[in-house]
Formats: structure tokens, sequence, C-alpha cells
């Protein structure tokens, strides 16, 4: 189908109209108190940051007067987003300065107030650290499995690395996991499985270079839309550039696609599948491609649906990470099944369009970009799903060339730098690495100064965020520390552990809260931690194109709000008194580098903590910079064919990023010049038509031609095989509804930060359910009618809408989860991946009435 300009300038109104070009635009946000003619005098300083909203990362300008950020501007010399915003950037410098605002730490002495809007008092930070120092202590003391500390793809990389290494190295606990869980889990573990390394191997020049995109249930106008605006300008650029959208409703990125293949739930692993059969059938591989670079395999067996609180430990959950080696002949074999006939079946795409698609992937001259987000990755075969894509992608050599790609979307603005960077997982140390291989902890041991073999009490992987929630339900969590996040509201169905009564949960923990704003969270807080907000301390963040970048210190925080890093570090001094390593002071050994335990403040500014944090992390992937981690890298054996990989993740100095505004990793030297990498796996010579980017790739044999895989373990990626298996959940007589739940652009996930400023909170005040006219007829509603949606699992209320934004098919629902007040995730099941172990927040089966 073809559309005319006009169209889809018009389709896409939605990301244009508020992606606005910053750069030599200036955008003045005039905030409370701050006229914009003021702002203009002249006498205002500026500083380079990142977005704090999503995984795009756009650089921006913030420009401050008499202690105010005034204005918020898009950053020309960030490579990310080269000065263009979206609506959330826009509006940025508003974020710090809701009514509201955290001010004071707050107390609550009576447990059974929890859940309400009471029950806090104000309190000295002397008290409250005490307070939350003795009762971590005092579990730590008795049984390390009851704690844990719940984390976050917002938590800048200094910080992450710091609370990993108190939890990993302090407290020797693996119990501590970030809300990426519930994001990226799958992703990474795709990755891994594939490339034996994370995070993808293209960039977001790719977005300029396609000729073919394919949206795999990413809804990439509202969530990514500055990317989304990258990619519908390629597309006005050159009409032949085609876009095809495949999700289980049509979105605001349906309305720019050239075609949308809508399929029922879960069947995208069919529609992969069914992709690399016709491949493969007609020989329409790449032959030289499969043979040079890749290894194949199978995981088939059902590993059944993990929400029964024994599944990990069962037979079928302890081996759900099996593979084996086949031959490409096997291989073929188990895509047979997958005509387009039995696909279009099964997944309600027609034929014609499953086919179309296809052909894109077979033809070798069609540079093809993949992209997904939480669609693939909430699935309860969500590492599954991410296998599909790359083999079509293997299959047909379309990866690591400009323009041509798997790309895995992150969703917040660093869940890869410092949720899967740093390693905030429970079975994670920093650089990829895992506390269950005892190389890796040695290595670890090198650079954070402990005795060897101290690690080994950590080889255990901890507690992962569904089983954090899960445990605190049956009252064996008794002291829980969120930072960065707001499970009450995130959190999948919430009715497991938000009750009361005769129902173990939250009311049988301590609960630390770092926050900004009251949430949902606050309210089921022991004690709540007023935290400095964005550019109020100086941070970094790595964004989904591997780019790393800082975000200056622009104003202070209010009132007696302080640095998270601040907080953790006061816990941690305390907490650790008297403890020792191999004789010497624990607190010392760990964090003295940067803290003055005497003077109880860090020794250094703000930006010389973070300066000396990433010198002590940057180590981790650049073993040279420390003569023992040295020593164990280059003596590394077994499967990392005797070298730990580090080189191919390294990073830079500090003051590089500041320079560059930003750099995307592996960043080597060459000749004193630190160069990133824009394609992984990319050896050569810049292609013919990428000087302007003048940025080197990087490879194991340099600059040398070709693409190598860093010799990853077998030396190849694997296309592994993984068959269709139905959602956790399907539709029947009681539940006859797909639920689906995701977000608008808008708003920012919980919504505690959005809803905040006026402007956006103006835009998309409610929370919605989108419905399809046809079912409304059916139900006996119509457009503002109040309905009650009922799961298995719990229930909520909610307005209906057939005009929202999102168009589901007959059958399905939508909403979005950002409002307190319709709180969705009572209703969502906590089903998840059982590789990733991240819940699907897509699939929920539901029954509507009318209230
Ligand atoms: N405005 C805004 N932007 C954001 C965020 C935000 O809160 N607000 N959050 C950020 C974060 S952390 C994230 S993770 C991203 C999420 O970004 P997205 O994943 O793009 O957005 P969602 O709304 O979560 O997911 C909706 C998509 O799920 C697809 N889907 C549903 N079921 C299936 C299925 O069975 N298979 C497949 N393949 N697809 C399916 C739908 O078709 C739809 O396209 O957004 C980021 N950007
Ligand atoms: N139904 C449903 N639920 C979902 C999803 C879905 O698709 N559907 N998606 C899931 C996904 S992908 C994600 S990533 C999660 C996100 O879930 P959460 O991370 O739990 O939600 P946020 O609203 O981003 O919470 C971040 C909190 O940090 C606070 N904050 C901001 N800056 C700072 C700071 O500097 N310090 C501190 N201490 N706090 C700060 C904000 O006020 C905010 O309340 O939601 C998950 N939940
Ligand atoms: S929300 Fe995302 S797209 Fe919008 S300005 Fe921030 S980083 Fe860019
Ligand atoms: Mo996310």
């Amino acid at each position: 189908m073809e559309i005319s300009r006009r169209e889809f300038v018009k389709a896409t109104a939605v990301a244009l109209a508020t992606a606005a070009a910053g750069g030599s635009l200036s955008m003045l946000v005039a905030c409370s108190g701050q006229s914009e003619s003021a702002v203009s005098g002249g006498d205002t300083q500026k500083y380079s940051a990142v977005c704090r909203f999503c995984g795009c990362g756009c650089g921006v300008i913030c420009e401050v007067k008499d202690g105010r950020l005034v204005s918020v501007t898009g950053d020309p010399d960030n490579q990310s987003n080269k000065g263009l915003n979206c609506v959330k950037g826009y509006y940025l410098a508003k974020v710090l300065y809701g009514e509201d605002r955290l001010t004071t730490p707050l107390i609550r002495d009576d447990s059974s107030t929890k859940g309400t809007e009471g029950g806090l008092r104000e309190a000295s930070w002397d008290e409250a650290l005490d307070l939350v120092a003795s009762k971590l202590k005092e579990t730590w003391k008795a049984d390390k499995s009851r704690l844990a500390f719940w984390g976050s793809g917002q938590q800048p990389i200094t910080e992450g690395y710091i609370t990993a290494k108190l939890w990993k190295a302090g407290l020797l606990s693996n119990n501590i996991d970030p809300n990426a869980r519930l994001c990226m889990a799958s992703a990474v573990v795709g990755f891994m499985n594939v490339f034996q390394t994370d995070e993808p191997a293209g960039c977001y020049t790719d977005l300029d270079y396609a000729d073919v995109f394919v949206t795999w249930g990413a809804n990439m106008a509202e969530a990514h839309p500055v990317l989304y605006s990258r990619l519908t300008a390629r597309k006005l650029n050159d009409p032949n550039v085609k876009h095809y959208d495949l999700g289980t409703l049509r979105t605001r990125t349906s309305a720019s696609a050239d075609k949308t293949l809508v399929f029922h739930p879960g069947t995208d692993l069919a529609i992969a599948n069914c992709i690399a059969n016709y491949l493969v059938e007609n020989e329409l591989y790449d032959a030289d491609f499969v043979e040079d670079h890749l290894q194949f395999k199978a995981g088939t067996e059902n590993i059944g649906n993990a929400y029964d609180d024994g599944y990990d430990a069962s037979d079928v959950g302890q081996s759900v990470d099996k593979v084996w080696n086949i031959e490409f002949a096997e291989y073929a074999e188990m895509l047979k099944p997958y005509t387009f006939e039995y696909t279009s079946e099964l997944s309600g795409v027609a034929v014609e369009d499953l086919k179309e698609l296809a052909d894109v992937f077979a033809d070798p001259d069609k540079k093809v970009m993949s992209l997904w987000t939480m669609g693939v990755n909430q699935h309860n075969r969500g590492t599954w799903m991410n296998h599909n894509i790359y083999n079509i992608h293997l299959l047909s050599g379309k990866i690591a060339q400009p323009g041509s790609g798997p790309f895995s979307l992150t969703g917040q603005p660093t869940a890869c730098g410092t949720a899967r960077e740093v390693g905030t997982f429970s079975h994670r140390l920093p650089a990829d690495l895992l506390v269950a291989n005892p190389q890796h902890r040695r290595y670890s041991e090198a650079i954070w100064n402990l005795p060897e073999g101290y690690l080994d009490e950590i080889q255990k992987p901890g507690f992962h965020t569904v089983k954090i929630f899960r445990e605190m339900s049956k009252g064996n969590m008794d002291f829980l520390w969120s930072a960065h996040n707001n499970w009450a509201q995130s959190m999948p169905n919430l009715t497991r552990f938000l009750g009361r009564g005769d129902q173990k949960g939250v009311f049988d923990t301590f609960v630390v809260v770092n926050e900004v704003y009251p949430t949902l969270s606050t309210q089921y807080a022991d004690v709540v931690l007023p935290a400095a907000l964005w550019v109020e301390r100086e941070g970094q963040f790595g964004n989904a194109e591997r780019r790393t970048a800082v975000f200056e210190k622009a104003v202070d925080p209010p009132g007696d709000a302080k640095w998270d890093l601040w907080i953790i570090l006061q816990v941690a001094s305390r907490v650790l008194e008297g403890e020792q390593i191999d004789g010497q002071d624990a607190f010392d050994t760990l964090f003295g580098f940067i803290w003055d335990k005497s003077a109880g403040d860090f020794k250094g500014d703000s930006r010389q903590t973070n300066i000396d944090i990433w010198e002590e992390y940057r180590t981790f992937s650049n073993p040279d910079l420390n003569e023992k981690a040295k020593a164990i890298n280059d003596n590394a054996s077994g499967e990392f064919e005797g070298k730990l990989k580090m080189e191919a993740k390294q990073l830079a100095p500090y003051e590089e990023y500041l320079a560059n505004h930003g750099l995307t990793w592996p960043v080597r030297e060459v000749d004193g010049t630190w160069l990133p990498t824009m394609w992984r796996f990319a050896n050569g010579s810049q292609e013919e038509g990428f000087d302007e980017v003048g940025i080197a790739q990087y490879g194991e044999e340099g600059l040398a031609g070709g693409v190598s895989f860093y010799k990853t373990a077998k030396g190849k990626p694997s296309v592994v095989f993984r068959p269709y298996e139905p959602p956790a959940e399907e539709p029947d007589d009681e539940y006859p509804f797909w639920f689906c739940t995701g977000r608008l652009l808008e708003h920012w996930h919980t919504g505690t930060m959005t809803r905040r400023i006026p402007e956006l909170d103006r835009a998309l005040p409610e929370a919605q359910l989108n419905v399809h006219p046809d079912d409304c007829t059916k139900l006996g509603v119509t457009d503002g009618d109040l309905v009650r949606v009922k799961s298995r699992h719990g229930e909520f209320e909610i307005h209906v809408s057939t005009a929202g934004r999102t168009e589901p098919a007959p059958g399905v629902v939508f909403a979005p989860f950002f409002a307190q007040e319709t709180l969705v995730n009572l209703a969502v099941h906590d089903y998840y991946c059982p590789l990733s172990k991240e819940p699907d927040y897509k699939k929920t089966c539901v029954s509507i009435e009318k209230v």
C-alpha cells in the first residue's frame, strides 16, 4: 500500500508535532517564579545533560539562572538526538519543580497506616539513617536471604556501581535486582545466548540508512519518539523505504507503516519461524554468511509456565536453559511445520502479508532494520522471541552493517548503562561478569581489593525481582530498600503482596524508599528518604545504542533532599561499622577512595567523586589498568577461549565523555584519540558514504574488513531454534479478552514525574481502556462508561474509550499504567519468561463489565 506524503505527515502527527527541534531553537520553559525575559538577560549558566526519561538518551542543554533551571533545549552535539527532543524533553525543567517535592526524611511509626496517604512524620537525617542502618544490619546478621535492594534502569551509572559493590562485596548478598528485570531481561538473555555479549551491534545511524523497517511490537511513536522521528524522516526522504509494523493492536506507530500486521498475541514466535522456513526452504538465505559465521542449536523442550512459586526450583525450572547443537539440516527440518498457511491460520495474518515480509528478508539488496521493545521482551517466551528475530537476521546476513541489523530498543535512560553494564542484577558482577563464574569472581576481587575467594560466598544468584516480591507476599522479606522506581504501581500482580488482613506482604516488611515525590510506594514505606532529582547532582546514563553520556549538576536539590549516593554511603558506613575485610576496616577498603568516614562526607566534590568511581569501574573493562586483574585476564581459560573478552567493552576516561557529549562503547585509544564504535562486529575500513560520521568501527582484528564476532565462545553466534508455544493464559468464557498494557507519549511509567508537569497532565489526564467498537456493542458499553476489568489475579475500574491512541482488534483491550488511581497492575498476572524471569505484562485474560 502506498500512502501519500500528505497522509503520511498527518498520520505521524503525534511524533512530529511533539518532537520539537532543539539546537538553534531556544525552547524556554518558564518555571514558576521565572519569566522568559529574565532568562534572556545573558547571566545564565549552561550545562550539558541527558534527558532523564526514555532510552533514546537525548542530549539536552540546561540553562540555569539564580540557582533555578529555567530552560532545557536539545543538544545538537549529542549524536543520539542531534538537537531533537520530544514533548517530555521539552518540559524537562519542570520535572524538578512539582509543588510536593520530598525535602525531609519521613518515618512511619505505626505500620498499620501503610497503604494510606498519612502516617509519616518528619525526621532528621540522623534519625532516619540510624533507623534504616539498624534495621538493615539486624536483618543482615540474622538472615541475609530476607533482605533485598530493588534498583533501576534510571539509577545513574556511578550510583548503580556503588550500590552493587555495597550489596555484593560489602554485604555479600546477591539480593539486588533492578526494575530492568521487568523490561530488558529477555533481551539480555537473548544477547548472551546468541552472541555471548550483551547489547546491540548497530546504532541509531542505522535509522538513516535502512531500506526497510520492521517493528515487532514496539510502539516507537509513543515510546521512542525521537528515534521514530528519525525513522519517519528516512521514509519521507525516500519513497522506496518501507515500514512493516507488527503488533497485537494498531498504535500510532502503525499510522506511518506501509503495512500493519496484527497478529494474535504470542504468535510472533511462529511468524519469525515462518520467515526462517521460507528462507531455508527456498535457499534464499546468505549461504556464505551461514557457512562462515554461524552455529546451530535447538531448545525445544516445553518449559511450562512460571506462575507457581516453586517453578524456578522445580526440575523444569532448573533446565530452562537447555539447548543442544544441531546441524543446519536438522534446523531446516524443525522449521518445516511453519508454512505460510499454518502460520496464517495461527496468527490471523494473511498469507500474502507474511510472504511479503519474508521476501524482504530474502532480498540480498535490502538493508533491513528490526526494532523491538516490550511486546517481545514482556512475553511468556520473551527470550525465545529474541532468538527468533536474531535467527532471521543471521540467516540473511543482515547484521552489523550500516542500515541493516536487529536492534533491541531499551526503555529506560540507563537500563543499558547501569542495570546491564554495571550489572545490578542478582546474577551479575560489573561488565557482563557473572557471580557463578569463579574467574569472574577472582577478577572482581582483584579490582575491589578483596582477598582471593572472598566472593565465593555469593556464587549463587540471589532473588530476581518477581521472586523478591513473591517472598514478600509469603512474609519472607524483612527488609526492602528501593530507589528510582515505584514498585507499588509498576510490579505485576500487585494483589499478591499489597493486601491487608490475613495476607502477608508489604505489611510484614520494613520498607525504605528513596524518592523525589510522594508515590504509592512511599505510601507503603516505613522510611522515606528524599532524593536529589536528575541534574541536582552529576551522573551518567548509558542509552540503547551503547552511548554513555554525562549529565552535569546544574542546580542544588531542594530543602534537605540528598544525592542517592550520599544516602547509600551514609547507610553503608553505619552498617559496616566494626566489620573487617582481611584485617582492614571493611568500609574503608570498599569506599575509602571516595568517602571520609570521620567527616561523614565525600572526599571530593560531585564531579571528583564521579571521576573516582568511574576510574575504578572502568578498570573492569580495561584490565590493563590493574596489574592483578590483568594477570587474571591474561590467564583466563575455558569458556572464554583463554581470555575474558573485556577489551570489547572498553570505556574511555571520564573527561572524554564530557568533551564529546557521549561516546558509544567499546571506546579504543588509537594514536592518542578515543574512538567510539558505531557497529560492533563490523571490521573494516569505513564504508563509503560514512565518512561524515567520522567514527571508527571496531572488531577483533581491528580495522581489517569483514565481520567478526569477537571470537565468542565456540567462535560463532548461534541460531537457536525455538518453537511456537501458546501464551500463559488464553481467553475463555469467563475471561474472554486479551488485556495488553503499556505506555503513551506524555507520561513516564507510573506518572509520578510527568503528571506533575501541568502541560503533560492536561494533555493526557486519564488512563482509559481502549476497546474495539464491536466489543463495546457486545458488552453494552459506550465511550466514557466505567467498567470493572477482572482477571484471575485481581481487578480495577476504568473508563472505556473507542477513540484512544490505540485501536485494538476485537477481543483485545489496552490500557496504560501511568495512573495510580487506575491501578491496572492489580489485575495483570506475573507469569514470566522462564529463562529471563521477565514478566509478561501484555497478555492477561480479563472479563469486562459495566459498573
Ligand atoms: N512515553 C513514554 N515512553 C517510554 C516509556 C514511558 O513510560 N512513556 N517507558 C520506556 C520504557 S522503560 C520502555 S520498556 C519502553 C516500552 O516501549 P514499547 O514496548 O514500544 O511500548 P509498550 O506500550 O510497553 O508496548 C506496546 C507494544 O506491545 C506489543 N505487543 C503486545 N503483545 C505482543 C506480543 O505478543 N508480541 C509482540 N511482539 N508484541 C506485542 C503491542 O503490539 C504494542 O506495539 O518505552 C520507553 N519509552
Ligand atoms: N502494567 C504494566 N506495568 C509495567 C510495564 C508495562 O508495560 N505494563 N512495564 C514495566 C517496565 S518495562 C518498567 S521499566 C517499569 C518501570 O517501573 P518503575 O521504575 O517502578 O516506575 P517509575 O515511574 O519509572 O519509577 C521511578 C521513580 O523514581 C523516582 N525518581 C526520579 N528520579 C529519582 C532520583 O534521582 N532518585 C530517586 N531515589 N528516585 C527518583 C520517580 O519519582 C519515580 O517515582 O514498569 C514496569 N511495569
Ligand atoms: S523522553 Fe526520550 S525521546 Fe523524549 S526527549 Fe527524553 S530521551 Fe528524547
Ligand atoms: Mo522498561
